[in-house]
């Protein structure tokens, strides 16, 4: 298959993040994706190519357009401002604050479009968040245009990212927004299937009252893992989408006897639904090194999970989520990917 790549990511580095009452240098890395192109080549996966450019317009339907527009300003508003350093947000309108105000400076929009402190802003993080929408619409149009499947191999990733916020290292979502070019490319109803180890809060908030994209996750279990308030199996949709989401939370500690039983649960889900092209947000800090996740998978089980997903027959676009764990991030996503194809 053919991977989407764009050098533009490497200019998102340098970020910040509030973790455990500290300020720490992020953990989503330009080194991520650096070693996962390298896995990509040496396995001989296919070519790797440029994204075509793209029009917001996709983003500015699943994301309010005003948010899309902010995460453009925001890096020359906070320079503005006269700061230096990243722009990581430190204030939120939560639970008995003003909703209805959309402030003005840029210390408050900050919070107005976060709902963590995950996701700062550099110098090169705009041009990193349009290079990874862009490969993963182009994904999604190679799949469109009739290939089995496409990767999109790209960052920052977008799970995390809802109608109008960032967080946890995501700006726009990018396997959201595959998903909606695919049914503008024709597909009736497709799915998205989420292997990333944190619940994928935005996606399913995206597509919550929508019965057109269905939306599968599996995930560590909110009660105790981020972003814990989203995530629980009780959560299946509203209105048109309900029992269009389905959640399969697991407790830490989860290796690949649970958790290839969940991905089991959910890719017979995806059959009875009935759906015409499948996005999968592939996480891969499921893995048992990962730095800041819990599962217990091992480096052997990725190939397993994506010849389950190609017995799915579905025209599948990958787009690469979380993984931290950076020495092993290459051999994992190229074994999932490696996996699909000699299914
Ligand atoms: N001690 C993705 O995998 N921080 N985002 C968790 C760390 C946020 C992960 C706490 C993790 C966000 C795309
Ligand atoms: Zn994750």
């Amino acid at each position: 298959m053919r991977s989407v790549h764009s050098p533009l990511h490497t200019g998102h580095a340098g970020q910040s993040e509030l973790v455990a009452g500290r300020i720490l240098p992020g953990f989503e890395l330009p080194e991520r994706v650096e070693i996962v192109r390298a896995a990509v080549e040496r396995a001989g996966l296919g070519p790797i190519i440029a994204p075509a450019a793209q029009s917001l317009d996709v983003a500015r339907r699943i994301h309010r357009p005003d948010y899309v527009d902010f995460l453009g300003d925001a890096w020359d508003l906070w320079v503005a401002a006269g700061n230096e350093g990243p722009a990581l947000p430190f204030v939120w309108p939560t639970r008995g604050l003003r909703h209805d105000l959309r402030p003005a400076k840029i210390d408050a929009l900050l919070g107005w479009y976060s709902f963590d402190g995950g996701s700062s802003f550099v110098a090169g993080t705009w041009a990193a968040i349009e290079s990874s929408y862009a490969s993963a619409l182009t994904a999604a149009d190679l799949v469109a245009a009739g290939e089995r499947a496409a990767f999109s191999l790209a960052r920052p990733p977008g799970h995390h990212a809802g109608v109008r916020t960032a967080g946890g290292y995501c700006y726009l979502n990018n396997a959201a927004c595959a998903a909606e070019r695919l049914r503008d490319r024709g597909a009736g109803r497709v799915a998205i299937l989420d292997v990333d180890f944190h619940h994928g809060n935005g996606t399913q908030e995206i597509f919550w009252e929508r019965s057109d994209v269905a939306v599968v996750n599996l995930h560590g279990d909110p009660a105790t893992e981020y972003p814990y308030f989203l995530g629980a199996a009780e959560e299946t949709g509203e209105g048109p989408g309900e029992g269009f989401n389905l959640n399969l939370p697991m407790p830490a500690g989860t290796d690949f006897s649970v958790w290839g039983a969940a991905l089991e649960v959910g890719c017979r889900r995806i059959g009875e639904i009935g759906v015409d092209a499948l996005v999968v947000s592939l996480g891969v800090d499921t893995y048992e090194g990962d730095p800041i996740s819990h599962f217990r998978l091992k480096t052997s089980d990725y190939p397993k999970i994506g010849a389950r997903i190609a017995a799915l027959g579905l025209p599948t676009v990958f787009v690469l989520e979380g993984g931290y764990a950076v020495a092993a991030i290459g051999d994992n996503v190229v074994g999932v990917l490696a996996g699909f194809e000699g299914a």
